[in-house]
C-alpha cells in the first residue's frame, strides 16, 4: 500500500510526464509546419514515449492500491524560434525531469517505500538516456550552425534515432 505522501508524489510526476508529452508534441507540430519531417518525426516519437511513461505510473499506483489522477495540464510553447533553441528547451525540460526522479527516489527511501524505490530505477536509467541523447543532439546542432545542407543531413539522420527510440521495451 502507497503512504498518502508518496502517492501524491507520484500523481504529482504523473502530471509532469502527460506535460513532457504535450510540449514535445508541440515540437512535432512546430517543426513539421517547418517542413522539418526527421526531427518532427523524432518528436512525434518522443511525445508518445512520455504517454508511455505517464501510463507506467498510472499502472504501479493503481496496483499498489493508490488512485492514479488524471489533471490539468500547463499549455506548452508553441513556437520555438530555432532548433537550436527548440532542442536547449528540450534539454533543460529533461533536466528538470531528473531532478523530479530524484527527488521521488529521495521521498521513497524517507517512506521506506522499497517497493516504489525499486520501481522508480527505471526512470533514473531512463533519464541518463534522455540526457545523454539530448546533449549528443545538441552537440551536433552546435557543429552545424549555420550550413543549411549540414542542416538537411542533421533531419534525416534523427530518423535513425526515432527509430531506436520507438523499438525501446516499455518495460
Ligand atoms: Fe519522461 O522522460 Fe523525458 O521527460
Amino acid at each position: 500500500m502507497l503512504s498518502e505522501r508518496m502517492q501524491s508524489v507520484l500523481n504529482k510526476q504523473i502530471r509532469i510526464e502527460a506535460e513532457s508529452s504535450q510540449i514535445y508534441l508541440a515540437m512535432a507540430s512546430w517543426s513539421e509546419v517547418k517542413g522539418l519531417e526527421g526531427i518532427s518525426q523524432f518528436m512525434y516519437g518522443q511525445s508518445d514515449e512520455e504517454r508511455m511513461h505517464m501510463l507506467k505510473f498510472f499502472k504501479y499506483i493503481n496496483e499498489r492500491g493508490g488512485h492514479a489522477m488524471v489533471s490539468e495540464l500547463s499549455a506548452p510553447a508553441l513556437e520555438f524560434g530555432s532548433i537550436k533553441n527548440m532542442f536547449e528547451i528540450l534539454f533543460e525540460h529533461e533536466v528538470f525531469v531528473s531532478q523530479s526522479i530524484n527527488e521521488l527516489v529521495h521521498i521513497s527511501l524517507e517512506e521506506k517505500d522499497y517497493a516504489t524505490h525499486n520501481f522508480l530505477q527505471w526512470y533514473v536509467a531512463e533519464q541518463i538516456e534522455e540526457e545523454a541523447q539530448a546533449r549528443t543532439i545538441l552537440d551536433k546542432i552546435n557543429l552545424i550552425g549555420d550550413d543549411k545542407g549540414g542542416l538537411y543531413l542533421f533531419d534525416n539522420d534523427i530518423k535513425r534515432l526515432t527509430v531506436v527510440s520507438s523499438v525501446a521495451p516499455p518495460a
